[in-house]
């Protein structure tokens, strides 16, 4: 619920600073897709903000505040520092193409996850104020429960009656042209182009062809973008280093679980070694990449599994690198499946013993079903969680098994 607040605060700086175009996201927005009542009073707030407030009479309220526009220099000077490291790498793609990119907006991600985990940055509930686990129960909202066997039959139906009622000739000439504009080695950005690809695409989908075979066409001519896997070192130990001032014991914290590992590699001749993996259609890899890197400064041996992998290429690959642990990162629903079937692919091949974590969007009322009816996994993480404790329990996990 506190993100309710959060929301009407970010709107209204948005407003603020004179937005044309503002998006709310529901209070539930970090454990399901909204319901109807979230999704009304995340609408609600932007209805309120416009007219029950007058903010909007204004053209630029802050004008004048000496804070506000110091803010907005910094802020200014900031993004241009960044523009200007993306212009000498020779602009936005090669920017993007060496891995830069993504590296900096993970490593982004890394410190506030350390600023956070650390304390030194609060958030109210999650790392301050946080309510007893028995209240926090008491509190919990009403998720929306989605049956995703059910989603993904519907929409395999539906992707076989547009075919059913297309007139296939049209489909594949569009897709043909596609392919053959993207084999050009020229540009055909100019909207009067006739090779122009974004014409071409909306071509395609007025003769029904599907976004999958769309995209096949393209990937023909150019292949699949991999994006690399990286750990980002430093960035989430630097936030327990530097904050010494802190009276709730974080960097004892942090020494308590790198002395555990050490003594771990002195008993058993290695690190604990986990492999954090992304299963089925999930492009989200944030909580993945912090997770690995949060756990390789704390000293594990961390593997990264490339996105969107089955779980039989999970299990082979944990069975591989022989880990310990396999943490799973799920934020696209498809925990209930994927799970389960994680857990027969490492019983068939033997490798039973591995232990499974979870962690990202899973809803609380999915952990008994994950944990306890089909026991495909020890433990799930939820939004929130804090990396240095869910290291402590994973080394409790691993400890358990070795007695
Ligand atoms: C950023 C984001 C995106 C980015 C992803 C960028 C990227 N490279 O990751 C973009 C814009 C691309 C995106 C796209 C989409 N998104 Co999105 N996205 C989010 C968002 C806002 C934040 C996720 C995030 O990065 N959080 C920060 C990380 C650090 O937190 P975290 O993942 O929760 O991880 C923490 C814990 O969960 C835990 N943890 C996580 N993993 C693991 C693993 C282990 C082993 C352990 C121990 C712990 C652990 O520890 C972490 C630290 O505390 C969430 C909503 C939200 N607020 O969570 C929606 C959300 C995940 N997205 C959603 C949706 C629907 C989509 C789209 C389908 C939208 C669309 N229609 O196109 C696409 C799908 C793309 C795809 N191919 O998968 C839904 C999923 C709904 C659901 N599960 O039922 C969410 C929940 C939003 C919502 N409420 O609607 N998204």
């Amino acid at each position: 619920m506190n993100n309710i607040i959060r929301t009407t605060i970010e709107a209204m700086a948005a407003v603020l600073g004179g937005t044309q175009s503002l998006h709310t996201n529901s209070y539930d927005e970090a454990v399901g897709l909204p319901t109807e009542q979230t999704a009304r009073v995340a609408r609600n707030t932007q209805l309120i903000l416009q007219e029950e407030t007058g903010i909007c009479d204004v053209a630029d309220p802050w004008g004048g505040s000496y804070m506000m526009e110091s803010l907005t220099d910094e802020l200014a000077d900031k993004a241009l520092a960044i523009i200007q490291e993306v212009e000498e790498m020779g602009g936005m793609t090669e920017y993007i193409n060496s891995g830069t990119a993504k590296l900096r907006i993970e490593e982004s991600a890394t410190k506030k996850q350390g600023r956070i985990d650390s304390k030194q940055e609060v958030v109210v509930g999650v790392n301050k104020y946080r309510l007893s686990e028995e209240d926090e129960r008491k509190d919990a909202v009403d998720v929306l429960e989605i049956d995703n066997s059910k989603v993904r039959l519907q929409q395999i139906e539906r992707i076989e009656e547009t075919k059913r009622d297309r007139d296939e000739a049209a489909v594949q000439a569009a897709l043909l042209k596609l392919e053959e504009s993207a084999g050009l080695d020229r540009s055909t950005s100019k909207g009067d182009d006739p090779h122009n690809l974004m014409k071409l695409c909306v071509d395609a989908a007025k003769c029904r062809c599907t976004l999958g075979e769309i995209s096949m066409a393209l990937e023909k001519v150019w292949g699949r973008h991999i994006p690399r896997t990286s750990i980002v070192q430093g960035a989430y130990s630097a936030a327990f280093s530097t904050n010494r001032n802190d009276d709730m014991g974080s960097e004892d914290e942090f020494q308590r679980i790198l002395d555990r590992v050490k003594k771990f590699e002195e008993t058993e001749g290695r690190r604990p070694r986990i492999l954090v993996a992304k299963m089925g259609q999930d492009g989200h890899d944030r909580g993945a990449k912090v997770i690995a890197s949060g756990f390789s400064d704390l000293g594990f041996d961390v593997d990264i599994g490339p996105l969107f992998q089955t779980p039989e290429e999970v299990a082979l690959q944990a069975i591989d690198s022989d880990v310990h642990v396999i943490g799973i990162s799920s934020q696209a629903a498809g925990h209930k499946t994927l799970l389960p079937k994680l857990k027969s692919e490492l019983a068939s091949k033997g490798a039973g013993n591995v232990i499974v974590v979870a962690g990202g969007v899973i809803p609380p009322q999915d952990y008994d079903y994950l944990m306890k009816e089909t026991e495909s996994c020890s433990a799930v993480f939820g939004p929130g969680t804090r990396v240095t404790s869910c290291a402590e329990q994973v080394l409790d996990l691993i400890d358990a098994k070795r007695k």
